[in-house]
């Protein structure tokens, strides 16, 4: 088996790859733990969980990306041809010890990240839908401190309403979320499909008219976040990029709300009922 000997004279270029290769993998992976920023960022525990999961996906890559890049030019500078080609070169049967160890590494990383899926599938924090916890009926019963939240979003040619359960189904413009306290978001439409794009909460949800879209998010920082739609839904689908939500203390949310309840008391006496979805209003003349 003389595949499996390693050419005297090419021991020196193994060496010399096998150093470059720690040495770049090194520096890029704890250069890229430490400056590399990845959306969605750290505002809810869901985002969190986003941002470690791709982080960690980037780091495995890398020193895989780093040896096929560095063999090519390696190769490229150090195996060229010089001078007019005279004759093929000899067939290559294979190389067990280059098979063994790439299937091993693959098998390895790729059953790696199997485990760390669904061990992160099974914690409750990570998981967009909880089943059998949801509550999605959100029939207006005040939730209290420890229980999910229940916020509607409502998309519609051109803009975004949240419509609060637990607060009598009061209907505003934009999105107040108290930190620490997890939030079951209702996405929906009113018209046609729109889709819910909060980039810091880590939450991308279709809204689509007649469905109850849900998301479970537990905003973890305080702060603004943008809130746009990321379906092309007409002229103005522009328009819909301007939001800005807020993730503030309870206290600073529970004035908040008030607040809203009080000016929106007019407007909630001609908003339909709160209900998990709507339907579009077919117009009529004269309306
Ligand atoms: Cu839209």
């Amino acid at each position: 088996m003389s595949s499996f000997r390693i050419e005297e004279a090419d021991r020196p270029h193994v060496i010399r790859l096998a150093i470059i290769w720690v040495v770049l993998s090194a520096i890029a992976v704890i250069a890229e733990l430490l400056f590399l920023h990845i959306p969605p960022g750290d505002q809810t525990v869901q985002g969190q969980d986003q941002t470690n999961t791709m982080l960690l996906m980037t780091a495995l890559a890398t020193p895989v990306f780093i040896g096929v890049v560095m063999m090519v030019i390696y190769s490229a500078i150090y195996f060229r041809r010089s001078g007019p080609e005279l004759v093929d070169g000899p067939p290559m049967t294979g190389n067990a010890p280059v098979q063994v160890v790439w299937i091993t590494v693959s098998a390895i990383i790729v059953l790696f990240l199997a485990f760390v899926g669904i061990t992160t599938l099974a914690t409750n924090s990570s998981a967009q839908t909880v089943p059998g916890q949801s509550s999605s009926s959100a029939s207006g019963s005040a939730g209290g401190a420890g229980s999910e939240m229940q916020v509607q979003v409502i998309a519609q040619q051109w803009y975004f309403t949240y419509r609060y359960a637990d607060y009598g189904g009061v209907e505003t413009t934009h999105l107040y979320l108290p930190v620490n306290r997890p939030v079951e978001l209702h996405v929906t439409s009113l018209d046609i499909i729109h889709s819910f794009w909060a980039y810091q909460l880590g939450v991308k949800a279709d809204a689509n008219p007649g469905v109850d879209n849900v998301f479970h998010i537990t905003p973890q920082k305080t702060g603004s976040f943008q809130v746009r739609c990321a379906e092309l839904c007409g002229i103005w689908h522009g328009q819909m990029s301007d939001a800005e939500g807020q993730v503030v203390s309870q206290s600073d949310f529970d004035t908040w709300i008030a607040q809203q309840q009080q000016d929106y008391a007019v407007i909630q006496k001609v908003v339909p009922s709160y209900a998990p979805y709507y339907f579009p209003v077919p117009l009529t003349k004269g309306s």
